[in-house]
């Protein structure tokens, strides 16, 4: 077996390992952060449970802490109190990313991990099978529930030689982007292999099977052997260390070489992660800003390159350069060796240790301005800036034009880039996690903060034979969960659906609310048309929940990603494919369509789409027994026992 075969074995609760077939698996472990979190709360709260009974459940605060008006510290309050009561442990805002933090101190090779952030598989650097969900599917699992998806196909990334210097694990993963691009990998898991993966680190590993996500792979994962062993023993949880390794006969259903030696740093380019050139190529660009952090360049391996990168120098005069870490351990740590007093003598900006910039909550760029990144997606608008141009790339590239203000390969900055070695120990202080009092665990009564901003989650309704309705909004390829459903400045109110909704697709078409709203209201169903990659990019949920809520009934499109597929079957959104991707072009915004013999549609896995000048556009459907079961319900909320 392959690592992926050996711990997908072991957590088995039904099905088989057969590539493209629905397994269920045990989740050991599960993460929300607060964009997500609420929502989850919400959801696990309706189901009646009285404690969460996976063996850890971690609620994490690290998206919205920037505070403007009452509704984000409102969430904090209910996370917090909602966390006592049922038995999750709580990290408070400031303590850092969710995923760094649960590399640091949760994750455990072998473990199965479920996070409401498609981010989870940074887990994977440490020989998890660390997946991302919605919301949930996250609360089903924190309820004891197992967690369906489909057996994996293998794809094996050998490594071989070692990165030069200059060159880093972000350089790697976009390579494998540029390789295996953000389309087309549903259903297939990534495994590092080969003599390369013993010269990469945790923190590197880490980096390389969080970006996975941007592949669109269920998650990535790397073998755990001396190297898991020893960052495992830095942070003080050395017992929690096993071996995992692929047998010699191991089978993969692709094989992908990649010579560490040979790689040059590169940079993923506007507007995709899969839009990649190499620095070599992007020379001399002016640049305007740069931001170093999110969960997959945060780690004190990261920063403190960095760190000694600009230590003694200078940024350049004309670009904004911002520094936010991934935890209170890097922080900390920066700051004991007086690296963070280099970062501001250099002209760095102190960001808070959050997702921040990431998510487009603060550090918006100027109007058409180049801002280079080390984070995961530089998706059109993501920034909080439309016409902003968003690179990413490696901590030292950044590094490098945070310097001369404009592209420059790390390598010919005339002196030699800092390599790391990671410490012995690394500075543990776990104060702001709360773990909680078992005595107040599951007491009915346990008071429970809930304020004005924390509104009711809505349910889909049951399915109906036939649906009349518009094609209310119709889309391209690659549309994101970002384009449907904005973050940044819209996401304090992801624990308030009514007003959420206001803001779907915001950036696309303005008018979608309201026309999807009237068309709610005279009762006719809304629907939405796309190419391909549908749904590509974050877990969020309510890019799903709030289409719902507009009596979004029907998807129809030429792909859907991953989580996004499995939201719009948990809300009781039919996602239907185009059985002939050229019948795309024969629907036009606001023409109107109807559905007939759904309920049929969903043994056959065949419907027709019927257009207004008489045309029939055949559909697909693929749908397994459990989902048909949440579908007819009306979402999987409606279906919870
Ligand atoms: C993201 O990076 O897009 C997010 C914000 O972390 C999302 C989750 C969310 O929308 O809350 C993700 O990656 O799942
Ligand atoms: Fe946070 Fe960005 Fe990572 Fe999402 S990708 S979890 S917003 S740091």
């Amino acid at each position: 077996m392959n690592v992926v075969e050996k711990i997908l074995s072991e957590h088995l609760v039904s099905g088989e390992l057969v590539p493209g077939t629905e397994i269920s698996i045990k989740i050991d472990q599960s993460i929300t952060q607060d964009a997500t979190g609420t929502m989850a709360y919400l959801q696990f709260e309706s189901m009646g449970l009285d404690r969460v009974k996976a063996d850890l459940a971690v609620s994490y605060v690290d998206h919205n802490t920037i505070q403007v008006g009452f509704e984000n510290a409102d969430d904090h309050d209910y996370l917090r109190t909602v966390a006592k009561k049922y038995g999750v442990v709580f990290s408070k805002p400031g303590n850092g990313i969710c995923h760094q933090l649960h590399l640091e101190r949760f994750g455990a090779p072998g473990k199965t991990l479920l996070g409401a952030d498609s981010h989870t598989p940074t887990g994977g650097g440490i020989g998890m099978i660390a997946i991302g969900a919605g919301g949930i599917d996250v609360a089903v699992a924190m309820g004891g529930g197992e967690f369906f998806l489909t057996a994996p196909k293998v794809i094996k990334v050998n490594l071989t030689g070692k990165l030069s210097n200059g060159v880093s694990a972000k350089d790697v993963i976009l390579k494998v982007l540029e390789i295996i691009s953000t389309k087309g990998n549903v259903g297939c898991m990534i495994e590092y292999a080969g003599e390369g993966v013993k010269t990469l680190d945790v923190p590197s590993r880490a980096t390389i099977t969080n970006m996975g996500a941007e592949c669109g792979v269920t998650t990535s994962v790397f073998p755990s052997d001396k190297v898991t062993k020893q960052f495992l023993e830095a942070q003080g949880r050395g017992d929690v260390w096993k071996e995992l390794k692929a047998d010699d006969d191991a089978e993969y259903a692709r094989v992908i070489d990649i010579d560490l030696s040979e790689l040059e740093p590169r940079a993923a380019c506007p507007h995709s992660p899969g839009n990649i050139a190499t620095i070599q190529s992007l020379k001399g660009t002016k640049v305007n800003q740069v931001l170093i952090g999110s969960c997959t360049n945060s780690s004190y391996r990261d920063l403190k390159t960095v760190a000694l990168m600009l230590k003694g120098r200078k940024v350049s005069p004309d670009v904004s350069v911002g520094i936010a870490p991934g935890s209170r351990q890097v922080v900390t740590m920066l700051a004991e060796e007086g690296l963070l007093g280099e970062l501001i003598a250099s002209g760095v900006r102190i960001l808070e240790n959050t997702c921040g910039f990431c998510i487009g909550n603060s550090m918006s760029p100027s109007t058409d301005a180049v801002s280079l990144r080390t984070s995961n997606r530089n998706f059109e608008a993501r920034s909080g800036t439309k016409s902003a141009q968003l690179y990413l790339v490696s901590p030292e590239t950044a590094a490098a034009a945070a310097l001369t203000g404009e592209f420059t390969d790390p390598r010919e900055l005339g002196f030699e880039i800092p390599t790391f070695e990671i410490p012995s120990s690394f500075e543990i202080e776990d104060s702001m996690f709360l773990y909680q009092d078992t005595k107040s665990v599951g007491v009915p009564g346990t008071e429970v903060l809930r304020g004005p901003n924390i509104a009711d989650v809505p349910k889909a309704v049951q399915l109906v034979d036939s649906f009349e309705g518009v094609a209310t909004i119709k889309v391209g390829d690659k549309i994101t969960t970002d384009h449907i459903m904005p973050a940044g400045a819209r996401l304090k109110y992801r624990s308030n659906i009514p007003e959420y909704s206001k803001y779907v697709f915001e950036n696309t078409d303005p008018e979608f609310y309201a026309n999807a709203s009237a068309n709610r209201d005279k009762g006719l169903a809304n629907f939405i048309v796309a190419g391909e990659s549908y749904g590509q990019g974050s877990s969020r949920e309510h890019a799903a929940l709030c289409p719902m809520y507009l009596g979004v009934k029907a998807l129809i499109a030429k792909s859907v990603e991953r989580i996004h597929y499995a939201n719009l079957i948990n809300f009781g959104i039919i996602p239907f494919v185009f059985e002939n991707d050229d019948d795309y072009d024969k629907i036009t915004q606001g023409d109107s369509m109807k559905i007939e013999g759904l309920l049929a549609a969903l043994d056959t896995g065949k419907a027709t789409l019927k257009l207004e000048d008489g045309t029939d556009v055949p559909l697909l459907l693929s749908v397994s027994e459990r989902q048909k079961g949440m579908l007819k319900a009306g979402g999987l909320l409606n279906t919870v026992k």
